[in-house]
């Protein structure tokens, strides 16, 4: 039963899934093919599975808050019920799995339509590696008949940024595509820089892909707003009581395959980029500052605090 838990993390851990996102949607589905295909007999069985599918999906992929949120809450709705019939528990995670699903998928177009407003016609719009949030925003503003160009960092090691360039060219706008040590070198014809997120700390950093903060950091030398795209969803909560953002270190041969013998590769996947390098984050509540994160989540999520 847990099969389908098992391959969905491994497809995670093997970024066969990318971008959180797509992480959290592959985790929501084998959760809900999960509670499908249950033998369980009690409710506390049926709970015992869940508890190990969220111990599976955790470790697969250590920054993506916007996964636990999505696990917590839907185990959360079956430990809440007081129904113990295990095919109308398995319609709840069903039910909290979709509410999710569609919750999520209301958000990217709220995100997407206010985002796509700051897009001026006949700017340049830097992003760095690939976020499924950030390339709809950009083709919202297309279809609203905005002219502009897009610069893509090719993202390494993993080479993301050739997710956003095509996607940029399948929508007919202009795309160069530079080496991430090319940035600066270009941040001054830069109108905009826009970037995805896979965490928000309760202090209101973002922790997205390694290379962000350089990014943020050339961006604020420039005197270029730099903004982040992301679902508050991706707030995480532990951060709030003490916790740091855990930070996935990737294998150093994704860098150098047969790198001389003691040499010490590293491979951080995502960096921290401070609030005060961002001009503002652009989520369903609006274009807001990270300063205001922790106030914005207790409004409109106040579950994710329990
Ligand atoms: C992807 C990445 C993306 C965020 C946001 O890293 O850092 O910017 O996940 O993406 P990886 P989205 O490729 O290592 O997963 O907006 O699609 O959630």
């Amino acid at each position: 039963m847990q099969d389908t838990v098992r391959i969905a993390a491994e497809k995670i851990r093997k970024l066969e899934v990318q971008g959180a996102r797509n992480v959290a949607i592959a985790a929501i589905t084998a959760m809900e093919t999960l509670a499908k295909q249950t033998r369980a007999k009690t409710k506390k069985e049926f709970l015992k599975e869940l508890l190990k599918a969220k111990e599976t999906l955790f470790v697969s992929r250590e920054t993506e808050p916007l996964m636990r949120n999505a696990v917590r809450l839907i185990i959360s709705q079956v430990e809440k019920s007081p129904e113990k019939n295990i095919k109308k528990l398995s319609e709840t995670v069903s039910m909290a799995s979709q509410q999710f699903l569609k919750d999520l998928e209301n958000s990217k177009e709220r995100i997407a339509e206010m985002g796509a407003r700051r897009i001026r016609n006949n700017s340049t719009i830097l992003t760095h590696c690939h976020s499924s949030t950030v390339t709809y925003l950009l083709k919202k503003a297309r279809q609203d008949g905005k002219a502009f160009e897009v610069i893509c960092t090719e993202t390494r090691p993993v080479f993301q940024g050739r997710i956003t360039a095509k996607e940029m060219l399948d929508l007919d706008v202009k795309t160069t595509f530079i080496v991430d040590s090319a940035t600066r070198f270009f941040m001054n014809q830069v109108d905009m820089v826009v970037v995805g997120a896979d965490a928000i700390t309760s202090e209101g950093n973002v922790i997205n892909k390694i290379g962000t903060s350089m990014v943020a950091l050339m961006a604020q030398e420039a005197r270029i707003p730099f903004y982040v795209v992301s679902e508050l969803l991706k707030f995480d909560p532990a951060t709030m009581y003490g916790d740091y953002e855990k930070i996935e270190e990737r294998t150093p041969t994704a860098i150098w395959k047969d790198a001389p013998k003691n040499l010490n590769v590293r491979n951080p996947a995502f960096d921290v980029t401070r609030r005060d390098f961002i001009h503002g984050v652009i989520c369903e509540e609006g274009i807001i500052s990270p300063h205001s994160i922790t106030e914005v989540m207790h409004r409109k999520y106040p579950w994710v605090f329990k």
